[in-house]
């Protein structure tokens, strides 16, 4: 009899860990298992994008006024859908929509939850075959039960968060979520469409030999990150400097191997775009719930990210994530620095 070592599923886990959460009755297991689900359609059709004709532009423009891209709508439905239908979530705030997607149906208006996502992340890089991903957060609803759900459900800072995570569509496609008790990853199984439990208790690495910006923006950066590029770029070999510079511009890409290896990802203010260019609702804050979960730490240079109270569904943030001490170095530099 073979000893087969005994997987956990994606699905067994999430059931698992219920417990940790009496009031939780299955909702938030089976929202969970929603976005599972849609994650493994977009998954399949991002693996045929170069076969099927899905690549190439939408012809609609995206509220960051970017060309949408088949597989970002394509991607959204999937979201949309399984989240409409799994009628646990009474709205969506996505960045391919500019309002809230408020769920109207007999349903999900009894829904006790709503999900901020960025449905295709990074999707610029999709014909370069570079990894991208999924974002979303999780919230409890703070309006009343029984009506599809309203923007302030939205505008919640990340401390209320009651789930993160992404999925990456990389060399293999990976799940990486929290629910407030320690960072799990799955992998999937694409054989038999399992996503399989493969990086329990994920943490950041102490420090790290990686730092992520895009240099391009030099010129425009305040003085705090032009003199933290000099100092990750400096010898010294007991804070394993000179850093390497790693930069895929694909945030979930980025992250991700920084999670794994020990890095900070920087996405600064820039004179030309003072409060950067990611979104705080589904880009910052559920990777910041990530790396605090992971014990690191996500600000904007000088806040935490996830007390930021937002005010519009796609304000943005500045973005400084990673491990603790290597983002507490950076935030040195922009106090000393400050402008
Ligand atoms: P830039 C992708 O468009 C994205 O939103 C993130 O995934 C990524 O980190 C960032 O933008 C890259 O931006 O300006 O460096 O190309």
């Amino acid at each position: 009899m073979v000893n087969r070592k005994r997987i956990t599923t994606l699905t067994e886990f999430i059931v698992q860990r219920q417990s940790e959460y009496p009031h939780a009755k299955g909702a938030l297991t089976r929202l969970l298992n929603d976005i599972a689900t849609a994650a493994k359609i977009v998954n399949r059709d991002i693996n045929a994008a170069g076969l099927v004709d899905i690549l190439g532009y939408e012809g609609k423009e995206n509220i960051q006024g970017e060309a949408q891209k088949k597989l970002d709508v394509f991607a959204n439905e999937q979201f949309v859908t399984a989240l409409k239908g799994g009628a646990e979530c009474c709205a969506i705030a996505s960045e391919e929509n500019e309002k809230i997607i408020s769920f109207n149906n007999e349903f999900s208006e009894l829904g006790k939850y709503v999900v901020a996502i960025d449905p295709l992340d990074g999707s610029s890089n999709i014909e370069a075959n570079v990894s991208i991903g999924t974002i979303f957060s999780i919230y409890r609803r703070v309006s009343e039960v029984g009506e599809g759900g309203k923007v302030e459900d939205m505008l919640q800072p990340g401390i209320n968060q009651v789930a993160a995570g992404y999925v990456i569509y990389g060399s293999s496609t990976m799940l990486v979520y929290t629910t407030g008790k320690g960072v799990n990853g799955f992998t999937l199984d694409p054989s038999v469409g399992i996503f399989c439990l493969s990086h329990p208790d994920m943490m950041f690495p102490e420090t790290g030999s990686v730092y992520s910006i895009n240099e391009g923006n030099y010129i425009y950066f305040p003085q705090g990150i032009k003199q933290y590029i000099k100092y990750c770029q400096e010898s010294d070999k007991n804070t394993l400097r000179p850093y390497t510079s790693r930069y895929i511009g694909s945030l979930v890409a980025d992250f991700h191997r920084n999670l794994i290896r020990g890095g900070i990802f920087l996405y600064p203010g820039t004179t030309t775009k003072p409060s950067g260019k990611l979104r705080l609702l589904y880009e910052c804050n559920p990777v910041a719930f990530i790396a605090e979960q992971a014990g690191g730490k996500a600000s904007d240079g000088f806040n935490r990210i996830m007390e930021k109270q937002p005010k519009t569904l796609h304000e943005r943030s500045p973005l400084f994530i990673g491990p603790k001490s290597m983002v507490e170095k950076a935030e040195e530099f922009m106090r000393q620095y400050k402008e």
